[in-house]
């Protein structure tokens, strides 16, 4: 089995895995096809955390015993545990593969390598690595989360060329293009929360859904409110709209007063009062996602909420749209005073807009 003959499947199964895309959380998205004499005769994918893994949908659907020059292609490393559903890797091994090809390695230390060297240990010849970095990559929230335990916290700014996030006046409000606004929705779409300061949500009024041709969804939706100046606001949409229970109002302890809490309470919104000061407000804000489970957040900020989560470290991943236009000169920048690690970022298109992406550590 060469490599570039695995390439068309592999192709297919990372097509596959996005059809579950921002809904297999804890669980990664992972997509598997089968195939013999070259053919593909099987597909399936993960759909949802507690349902079967891809491989075993991919034999489900194929309903027999596999030819014996089958081969299976899965994005991520089989998995060897139990966890809410039998491993993979028995299944593999008793419909009879002889070959398996392998996208990324499963990061899980649980799996982490294992799963091949029991494929390989029963004889089965293993081809890992195809379309890898883009298998690997398809799962940066799962990644991070499972490795440490934490939610990765990803900084998405809209930018000018001189790195502005408002436009001169008279100009509108949006930064970027068509392309980028459709980007972020599927990355609103991915992400199970959105976070944006009290700031935002009280100056754009946003709605934070994921809109688009699959119609919207609604993840959990933050508002960095140390000092709940957000209480007693009616009109915003993060408080009235049908999804007004998925927003969490996220303050310090000491800031809170009742007669707040209270009103927020008769909203239907949630509230977390964090123990905590304004030093470590990100950092607690994060650990207390740990604790809910939420692994990974979109922050949507503004040049404030950038330069603090930049400053304390907190986030571990950037989106930066930059558009080729110039913003208000006297906005501040949202780098200001912070210096991004050199090297760490990749550039592509989006639209007219560039997108340089990548892990800030
Ligand atoms: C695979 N194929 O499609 C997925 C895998 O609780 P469970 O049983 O769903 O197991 C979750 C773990 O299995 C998860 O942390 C990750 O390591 C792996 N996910 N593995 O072989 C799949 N979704
Ligand atoms: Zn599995």
């Amino acid at each position: 089995m060469s490599v570039p003959a695995s390439e068309p499947p592999m192709r297919r199964a990372l097509e596959l895995a996005r059809q579950a895309w921002g809904r297999t959380h804890p669980n990664p998205m992972v997509g598997a096809v089968i195939t013999e004499g070259g053919r593909i005769v099987a597909e399936g994918f993960h759909a949802k955390a507690g349902e079967p893994h891809a491989e075993v949908m991919a034999l489900r659907a194929l309903g027999r015993k596999p030819a014996a020059d089958a081969v299976l292609h899965v994005t991520l490393e089989p998995c060897c545990t139990h966890g809410r559903t039998p491993p993979c890797v028995d299944a593999i091994l008793a419909a009879g593969f002889r070959t398996v090809v392998v996208g990324a390695r499963d990061p899980n230390p649980a799996h982490a390598g294992h799963g091949l060297e029991l494929l390989r240990a029963k004889g089965v010849a293993v081809v890992e690595g195809v379309l890898g970095e883009e298998c690997a990559e398809l799962n940066l929230i799962f990644n991070h989360w499972i490795t440490r335990g934490a939610p990765l916290i990803a900084l998405k700014v809209a930018a000018t060329l001189d790195g502005k996030l408002t436009l001169p006046a008279g100009q509108g409000r949006a930064i970027t293009g068509p392309a980028a606004q459709a980007y972020v929705h599927r990355l609103r779409r991915l992400f199970p929360a959105i976070a944006v300061s009290a700031d935002t949500a009280l100056a754009d009024n946003p709605r934070l859904t994921a809109r688009g041709d699959d119609g919207e969804t609604c993840p959990v939706r933050f508002v960095l409110d140390r000092h709940f100046k957000t209480a007693g606001r009616t009109g915003l949409n993060l408080f009235q709209d049908a999804h007004r229970t998925r927003t969490i109002v996220v303050g310090l302890g000491a800031a809170a007063k009742k007669s707040d809490l209270a009103w927020y309470e008769a909203e239907g919104v949630q509230v977390w009062s964090l123990v905590g000061d304004e030093v470590s407000f990100l950092q607690v804000w994060a650990e207390r996602c740990a604790q809910e489970k939420i692994t990974g957040v979109l922050v949507e900020a503004g040049p404030r909420l950038a330069a603090s989560l930049l400053a304390t470290g907190a986030a571990d991943y950037l989106y930066a749209f930059v558009a080729p236009r110039s913003g208000d000169p006297m906005a501040p920048g949202w780098q200001d005073g912070v210096t991004l690690p050199a090297g760490l970022l990749r550039a592509s298109l989006v639209g007219s807009d560039a997108l340089y992406q990548g892990r800030l550590r």
